[in-house]
């Protein structure tokens, strides 16, 4: 089954929308699989975000990452990866179509609540360096009522 890293920024978090993220996952059909809050360091964060090292949005994205505490989660299901960042919405608001998460709660690129992986090696990486004592695991016996 496929995993991805889902991540509650520090404005998701401060707004009070943990809860709501959790929710639209699970209701989903997506199996939570690790969920942690964390203060995460600036190296962690460089080391997430090292694609994007080179960019002038850098340094800013670094500072609001590491602006308050994160949630970072795991779900499991068919096509989480993709359809993770379907649920989170473009990366900039104002593209974002309502419905999504982003589309229907934020409003600006530097403050957009919430990251999702964006291929599957890069959720297993992210997963890997966010939660490297491993996550829970799912029989998939227990979709019976998810998948044909
Ligand atoms: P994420 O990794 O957070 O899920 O976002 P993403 O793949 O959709 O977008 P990416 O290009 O990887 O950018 C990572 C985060 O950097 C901030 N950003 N700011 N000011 C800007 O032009 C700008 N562009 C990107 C956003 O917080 C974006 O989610």
């Amino acid at each position: 089954m496929e995993r991805t890293y889902i991540m509650v920024k520090p404005d998701g978090v401060q707004r009070g929308l943990v809860g709501e993220i959790v929710k639209r996952f699970e209701q989903k059909g997506f199996k939570l699989a690790a969920l942690r809050l964390m203060t995460p360091t600036e190296e962690h964060l460089k080391q997430h975000y090292k694609d994007l090292a080179e960019k002038p949005f850098f340094p800013g994205l670094i500072k609001y990452m590491t602006s308050g505490p994160v949630v970072g989660m795991v779900w499991v299901g068919k096509g989480a990866v993709t359809t993770g960042r379907k649920m989170l919405g473009a990366t900039n608001p104002a593209d974002s179509a309502p419905g999504t998460i982003r589309g229907d709660f934020c409003i600006e690129v530097g403050m957009n609540i919430c990251h999702g992986s964006d291929t599957v090696e890069n959720a297993e990486a992210e997963i890997a360096l966010w939660f490297p004592e491993g996550v829970a695991t799912y029989e998939k016996s227990e979709d019976a009522w998810l998948y044909e």
